[in-house]
């Protein structure tokens, strides 16, 4: 049996893995930070949990890590922990910068002490090119890195220390670049979640005004189920390389609220005002990926369209909305 170890198992793209590689008979382990409310902290672990073993731990905490991958000994290591709201990465950028680019480097060195013949998984993101868009309108596995955000920034540490760990000690160690993914375990302060939470609650009576940001940039969003099944295939890829995982559309936060709004009978216009609270210092504007590199290797394709995608997250907020 096959073993794997994930960092942020109780996230969205933590959860649908674990179900994902339980499935194919993985023996799986991650760990979850402390927390003083316990108790909704594993709820998107809420299914069957027979071969799923949960431990404390944090990526800040190296010597923690290396204890933990010494006695685990798993195959396979996905780093999926972070502080991952961009926005937030402004209110906490030395917290951001520690768990997101020195946890990597925490992580890296816990796995080259404790199972280098593993093979390693960093989560990178998409938010790394920042504002470069190559001349055809679509970022790629090429295109230069210009991070806007502490977040972005913290993450192409982790992406350029993946690759150094990987040259310098002959590690298996890749990483997927990742565009935005969502679901209905999407975090609810995440725009697409956000919105369609609080149109059903309009929708229900239930509220009567939804509050925004920028609603003006674009992004390509994905269902985190596709992505997940994209980070095992690039993991197990015979040579260690990195990947975009990407639709290749692309909508606004306008477009996505005007569907997701129309779907439920009513005018977003009646009912969302702009609170700059929600802007960022630097905005993101433009995200459309390009995965032909990943398409073409493993013969990967997203079962989701971006409709099939709001409208699951319409009716799981519709059925848990009262
Ligand atoms: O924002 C705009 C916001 O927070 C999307 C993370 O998973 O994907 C995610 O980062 C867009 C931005 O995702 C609100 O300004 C408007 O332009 O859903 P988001 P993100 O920042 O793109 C990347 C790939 C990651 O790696 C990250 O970890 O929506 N927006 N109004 C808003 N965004 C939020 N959150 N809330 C609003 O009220």
């Amino acid at each position: 049996m096959k073993k794997a170890f994930i960092t942020g198992i109780s996230g969205q793209d933590g959860s649908y893995l674990s179900e994902y590689l339980l499935g194919l008979g993985y023996e799986v382990h991650g760990i979850v930070r402390r927390n003083s409310i316990p108790e909704h902290q594993q709820s998107r672990l809420d299914f069957h949990r027979k071969n799923l073993h949960v431990n404390y731990g944090d990526l800040t905490d190296a010597s923690g890590l290396e204890r933990l991958l010494k006695k685990i000994q798993p195959d396979e290591i996905y780093n999926l922990g972070a502080q991952s709201h961009v926005r937030i990465s402004y209110d906490v950028p030395q917290y951001t910068a520690q768990t997101n680019a020195l946890g990597v480097l925490n992580i890296l060195e816990a796995y080259r002490n404790a199972c280098p013949e593993a093979k390693f998984y960093q989560a990178s993101s998409s938010e790394m090119f920042g504002s470069s868009v190559d001349p055809d309108g679509f970022q790629r596995e090429t295109t230069r890195m210009t991070p806007v955000s502490p977040y972005g920034c913290s993450k192409v540490f982790g992406y350029n220390i993946v690759h150094n760990y990987r040259n310098a000690f002959k590690l298996h160690a890749v990483n997927g670049i990742l565009f935005n993914h969502e679901s209905p375990r999407r975090g609810s302060n995440f725009v697409t979640n956000k919105v369609v939470k609080g149109a059903v609650q309009i929708k229900k009576g239930k509220s009567k005004v939804l509050e925004l940001g920028n609603m003006d940039s674009y992004r390509d969003w994905g269902h985190s189920k596709d992505y997940v099944r994209a980070m095992h295939l690039i993991l197990n890829h015979h040579t260690p390389d990195d990947f975009v995982v990407a639709t290749g559309q692309t909508h606004s936060v306008r477009e996505m609220t005007d569907y997701v709004f129309s779907k439920l009978g009513l005018d977003y216009k009646e009912f969302v005002v702009q609170n700059p609270i929600y802007l960022r210092p630097e905005e993101l504007p433009y995200l459309r990926g390009d995965s032909t590199k990943l398409r073409s290797t493993f013969n990967w394709v997203p079962e989701y369209t971006f409709e099939a995608l709001m409208d699951e997250m319409i009716e799981f907020w519709m059925d848990n909305i009262n």
